[in-house]
């Protein structure tokens, strides 16, 4: 697979998934949701609500609530574990993260076409050697990052299903956000929208 290297440590490898294995991560994702449901995470605080909604996979899975962001092996509304990783990104880590163990998290975001995410850092991971690899599937989306401020100059790219993005070792905690979800872009997800996986390290 070739990668292009946007900046040190940030890497996108343009359409790892080709559209069957983009089908079938999908099938995947959809039994997944079936046991975990999409939840509606709130920020710190303020409680007002994300424009996404999430769930998990994996040993460990990202939530966010009134008391704050975490990891947790549970699911926040169901009480139950996790589903597992499916095989199909397990593989995509060992074969493009360059890190000697699996991930112990993976974060699934759902949008609908007008959902976005804020300008963040990945930094709830007790360990920064590993990198983060995200994956798209369904609508193309428009990807911002900046470096380790906030408030910094920014550059961004388009994100397309089946890409895959890799941030680590100097890039492994830039800012980063999606802008907006460009409608029409894919006829993967009925009703369109945008999934992306966020495969983690997160102890
Ligand atoms: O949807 C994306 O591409 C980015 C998601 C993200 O940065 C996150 O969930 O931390
Ligand atoms: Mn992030």
């Amino acid at each position: 697979m070739t990668a292009v290297e946007i900046r040190p440590g940030l890497h996108l490898y343009k359409t790892a998934l080709d559209r069957a294995a983009q089908e079938t991560l999908r099938e995947n994702i959809r039994e997944i949701l079936r046991e975990a449901p999409l939840f509606q995470p709130v920020m710190p605080r303020t409680g007002k609500a994300f424009s996404v909604r999430m769930s998990n996979c994996g040993p460990l899975g990202w939530v966010s609530d009134r008391a704050g962001y975490r990891y947790q092996p549970e699911h926040p509304v169901t009480a139950k574990p996790w589903p597992p990783i499916p095989e199909t990104l397990l593989r995509l880590w060992r074969d493009l993260a360059g890190y000697p163990h699996d991930p112990d998290a993976c974060l699934i975001n759902y949008y609908d076409p007008a959902a976005k995410m804020g300008a963040h850092q990945d930094v709830d991971e007790q360990d920064f050697d590993a990198p983060i690899l995200s994956v798209s599937l369904g609508c193309a989306c428009r990807f911002r990052f900046g470096g380790e401020t906030r408030g910094g100059s920014t550059q961004s790219l388009v994100l397309e299903s089946g890409d895959v993005l890799i941030f680590g070792g100097p890039a492994r905690k830039m800012f980063h956000g999606v802008d907006r979800i460009l409608a029409k872009t894919s006829t993967l997800l009925d009703p369109p929208g945008r999934i992306n996986l966020t495969l983690r390290r997160a102890r």
